[in-house]
């Protein structure tokens, strides 16, 4: 269940304790207004990857559109895959906030699963190997070469592309212990020894996965510290359009 907030209650501490949260605006809001709102939680920042960077938004906003071009808008496919946002970065951002503009009448949903409970309810020795464990998070996998790549050979895209390792359970600056799997970024780097560890530890998590069918005019706000998410594979011709940002939180980062 995902718990519904109002504007009061939208906030960073609340976002963190219910792992994603849903505010319901009834309307579209404008970039300028959504940024603003956004602005509760912390600071809002652009997209880690400065290659979607549509014209005409403010700077931090990036836009998810299946009627987009593809280029300065996400295209199709972004987010697919469970994930916590931009953990191939040093200091991933440490909430997400998606605004619906335009929903399709079926499909389009997008997943969310708590690491809380899941590292709860492992077995001890589990639980003591992962807090051993560093991950290797890399974008090369996910990555889309398109016209902005113009004149880099493929070897020096990849030798651009970020990467970093981060710990598989850290402390949450908020309180308590989360994990941090991101598998559409780490599972090609896993090696055979570390697999079964990693995928009894993600099993665990995505039992709990509750799916989020969209409204247009709501607003979703999540702690990648804690959740993992997934955008569901969306085929239909039908718009949909969301306004996305990223938000540094003054608690501090994830790793
Ligand atoms: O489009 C979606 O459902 C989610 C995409 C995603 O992973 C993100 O915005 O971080
Ligand atoms: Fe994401």
């Amino acid at each position: 269940m995902i718990a519904e907030v109002s504007l009061e209650q939208f906030t960073a501490e609340n976002v963190t304790r219910g792992g994603v949260v849903r505010l319901t605006v009834g309307r579209k809001l404008s970039p300028e207004e959504f940024v603003a709102v956004a602005g509760r939680l912390g600071t809002p920042e652009p997209f880690g990857l400065p290659k979607y960077r549509p014209d005409g938004y403010p700077p931090e906003v990036t836009l998810i559109d299946t009627h987009g071009d593809g280029v300065t808008a996400a295209p199709r496919g972004f987010g697919e895959g469970w994930h916590q946002d931009s953990t191939f970065m040093s200091a991933p951002p440490e909430y997400t906030v998606l605004h619906a503009l335009d929903v399709p009448a079926s499909g389009g949903d997008t997943s969310f699963a708590d690491t809380r409970p899941a590292l709860l309810s492992l077995p001890a020795e589990e639980r003591d190997a992962l807090r051993g464990l560093d991950l290797e998070h890399s974008v090369l996998g996910t990555y889309r070469i398109t016209p902005k790549d113009a004149g880099k050979t493929l070897g020096e895209l990849s030798r651009a592309l970020p990467r970093t390792r981060h710990p598989a359970v850290f402390r949450h600056p908020r309180g308590g212990e989360t994990l941090l799997l991101s598998p559409l970024y780490t599972s090609a780097e896993l090696s055979a020894e570390v697999r079964p560890l990693f995928d009894r530890a993600l099993d665990e998590v995505v039992r709990g996965a509750v799916v989020h069918r969209w409204t247009a005019g709501e607003i979703l706000a999540w702690d990648n510290r804690v959740v993992l998410h997934a955008a569901s594979a969306y085929l239909g011709e039908e718009r949909r359009r969301l306004i996305r940002t990223v938000v540094r939180d003054a608690a501090g980062c994830a790793s």
